[in-house]
């Protein structure tokens, strides 16, 4: 171990309680504070504070697909922070974040073709409800103000997007700061009709004809957008049911719907195309996107929106702010030098070819875990994956939540939600990696089966 990683190390003994941890067993982690620090990364591998290699199996938070310390990432880092650490996004720009924009909308489906950045996928999501509400306000449509989410969808943290978003513990604590009029689509899964589904479930694209249910409860007249996931992650591995998003489209259009495909997951190579709406051959109004756009490396997200939704904010003196919305970091020149060059690397690496050869090797690796003990269901398209596990009665998320330990002292850390066990490997990954992720979480379920 060198010193620089040493002293990263005794860094990370620092005392753990002043900080109050996201979307974390704060208090689990602080009993177990250093196997569950990590100090360095490379490639598809984390070091923690206690010495462990662990195998990346989600690719940070679905983040990292091109690996940890890429060398051309970290020299365009370096470069950009002498060249131009900060620039103002407003009334001003840079050649980076022009470039990237430019770049991101010819990667877009045709039509899609202006890019708002902002940092995150929360702030994504909540972009693109503002410009949906905006474009029809400016139409004359000012009564379209109605947004549709879906079940178990997600769409990060912000005040719009857990309003949009379906998952339940996200949202009961904070019922009184939801936007008003909101409305859901049932979400797709159903375990009896699409058990150990390899790709798209053949079952449910009619469960998209529940919009035209919400259009004559609501009338089309009150309705802003539908916004969904095109494979919901983070709910744990959702793969739409073939024709369903077609159908879906089929339905904004003809209601003037606009229709926002939340791509935070799924875009940048982790459906083994740019975007997953090229993916499933059905194009959508919006797209938001973040995660891999920069590799996790530094915060960025963005909303990719049509051309005429982009012109219809075009009006009033030319000076004249058109969109009062913008963050102080939007279009950040650091993180927009290192989307270029993650979008070079993805070029050059032929990393969507990559992650299409690497997705049957985990289908056939994943589906063979049927039959182990508790596992209810296999899923899988592109490099994701979710196995979902019997819960221990009267305790949910704690069978998975002990195979995540498991993980650790096996060198594999592995991502539970509820007793759903999600993988998302780095597209560098190995064949061999992926068949030695699969069979750690095949001991790992073993060993949390007596539960
Ligand atoms: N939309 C989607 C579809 C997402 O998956 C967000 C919005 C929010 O992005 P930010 O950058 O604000 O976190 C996400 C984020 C998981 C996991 O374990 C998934 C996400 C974040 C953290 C963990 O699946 N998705
Ligand atoms: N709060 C205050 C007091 C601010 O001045 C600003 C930005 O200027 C914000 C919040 C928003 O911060 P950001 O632009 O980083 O989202």
């Amino acid at each position: 171990m060198n010193a620089k990683h040493s002293e990263q190390i005794a860094n990370a003994q620092v005392n753990a309680e002043p900080y109050w941890m996201p979307f974390t067993g704060n208090r689990a982690f602080k009993a177990n504070a250093e196997p569950r620090t990590l100090v360095s990364a490379k490639g598809a591998y984390y070091q923690t504070a206690d010495g462990q290699k662990l195998f990346d199996c989600l690719s940070g938070l679905w983040c990292t697909g091109l690996g940890h310390g890429h060398p051309k990432i970290v020299e365009a880092l370096k470069r950009q922070a002498e060249t131009l650490d900060y620039a103002t996004a407003f009334q001003l720009s840079n050649p980076q974040t022009l470039r990237l924009a430019e770049r991101i909308a010819n990667l877009a489906p045709a039509g899609l073709d202006h890019v708002f950045f902002c940092n995150s996928g929360s702030e994504s999501v909540d972009t693109a409800l503002k410009i949906a509400i905006g474009y029809h306000r400016l139409r004359g449509e000012a009564t379209r103000t109605r947004m549709i989410g879906r079940e178990r969808g997600y769409h990060g943290v912000g005040m719009g997007g857990i309003s949009v978003g379906g998952m339940v513990a996200n949202r009961k604590m904070f019922a009184p700061l939801m936007l008003n009029g909101v409305d859901h689509l049932p979400h797709t899964y159903n375990l009896s009709e699409m058990a150990f589904s390899r790709g798209q479930p053949k079952w449910g694209a009619h469960l998209a004809d529940e919009l035209e249910r919400l259009v004559a409860l609501h009338d089309a007249s009150t309705i802003a957008a539908v916004i969904v996931e095109p494979m919901a992650g983070s709910t744990g591995v959702l793969v739409p049911p073939e024709g369903y998003l077609q159908r879906l489209r089929d339905l904004c259009t003809k209601h003037g719907i606009l229709l926002i495909f939340d791509e935070v997951i799924c875009g940048l190579g982790r459906l083994g195309e740019w975007f997953g709406a090229q993916r499933f051959g059905v194009t959508p109004d919006m797209i938001t996107f973040a995660k891999c756009i920069t590799n996790g490396v530094v915060p960025m997200g963005g909303v990719i929106v049509r051309s005429d939704i982009y012109q219809t904010f075009m009006t009033g003196p030319a000076h004249a702010v058109e969109f009062m919305h913008g963050y102080t970091y939007s279009g950040h020149p650091l993180a927009a030098a290192v989307g270029n060059t993650v979008l070079d690397i993805i070029e050059e690496e032929g990393l969507l070819q990559r992650a299409r050869e690497l997705e049957p090797v985990l289908e056939e690796a994943v589906h063979d875990l049927k039959g182990e003990p508790g596992v209810l269901d296999v899923r899988n398209i592109g490099l994701s994956a979710a196995v979902d596990l019997a819960p221990i009665a009267g305790q949910p998320g704690l069978r998975a939540y002990k195979l995540f330990e498991a993980g650790l002292a096996d060198g594999h850390l592995f991502r539970v939600t509820g007793d759903t066990v999600a993988m998302g490997p780095p597209f560098i990954a190995t064949p061999d990696e992926i068949g030695g992720m699969v069979e750690s979480l095949r001991r790992c379920i073993r060993a949390v089966s007596n539960l």
